[in-house]
């Protein structure tokens, strides 16, 4: 494809927290001016750490004063996020058909290809890309990346039910990830469940494999007990990374 384009520094963004917080913030303001059109009723929310930029946007841009238009979350804290800025809420079960959604990434590669589910959220998250015209993505600088796997280390998360973790684990370590390992809450008081009451498998896979991320979402999800794979193939149709100097690169 063509090279990366480098938009120069959004006029209006405020000045940074830190350089990754505004890098995340210049990611998201760029993206809703570009894609959230004022005809557009259905938009899709993500979850992680630049979402909230993205709701701020949205306000900021009077796009939420249209009581027509209809919000719809990725995860509870996006529902948070939708319900505390006054949004009007909807679900992916009324509204099937999205007109843009907007979320993070934990990596990004050279033609668009994901890694999602470091917040253990990409259950939700797939299935409003999937439902969206327009799927987009916006990250800090950390995540554009050439090949996946390379900046984003604890692997590739799976999202698996709970009674079939081990058999899985076991599995995903034939299909090439040894290191894979049952994601466990920050207080190692248990493992972590997501919103859909699952567990998260985090299964790093050596770089020969990374590069074909199509082929490696194939094979685990064929296993049984995955409920999804955090690799999004095919489905962004472009990716806004914040950069340290206030300029904006957009593939
Ligand atoms: C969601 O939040 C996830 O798919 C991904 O794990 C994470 C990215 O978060 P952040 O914007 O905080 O980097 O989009």
């Amino acid at each position: 494809g063509s090279p990366p384009a480098l938009i120069p520094p959004h006029p209006k963004v405020p000045p940074p927290t830190t350089v990754i917080e505004a890098s995340k913030r210049l990611a998201a303001w760029t993206a809703v001016d570009r894609h959230v059109l004022p005809e557009y009723k259905v938009i899709g929310i993500g979850s992680g750490s630049t979402v909230p930029y993205v709701v701020e946007r949205i306000v900021s841009q009077g796009l939420a004063r249209n009581k027509d238009r209809v919000f719809i979350p990725t995860s509870f804290q996006s529902k948070e996020l939708i319900v505390s800025a006054q949004l009007l809420l909807g679900d992916v079960d009324q509204y099937p058909v999205i007109d843009v959604t907007i979320d993070g990434a934990d990596e990004v590669d050279e033609t668009l290809n994901c890694i999602k589910g470091g917040g253990a959220c990409h259950l939700r998250e797939k299935v409003l890309a999937e439902a969206a015209d327009t799927f987009i993505v916006v990250a800090d600088y950390r995540k554009n990346s050439d090949v996946l796997g390379k900046n984003f280390k604890q692997g590739v998360p799976i999202e698996v039910a709970q009674f079939a973790y081990a058999k899985v684990l076991q599995n995903v370590h034939l299909v090439g990830s040894p290191g894979a390992t049952l994601r466990m809450a920050k207080s190692k008081a248990g493992p972590v469940v997501t919103d859909n009451g699952n567990f998260v498998i985090d299964a790093p896979f050596p770089e020969e494999m990374m590069r074909d991320p199509y082929t490696l979402l194939t094979r685990i999800k064929m296993l049984t007990g995955v409920v999804e794979v955090g690799l999004f193939c095919h489905m962004a149709k472009a990716a806004y990374f914040g950069n340290q100097d206030g300029s904006v690169t957009v593939k």
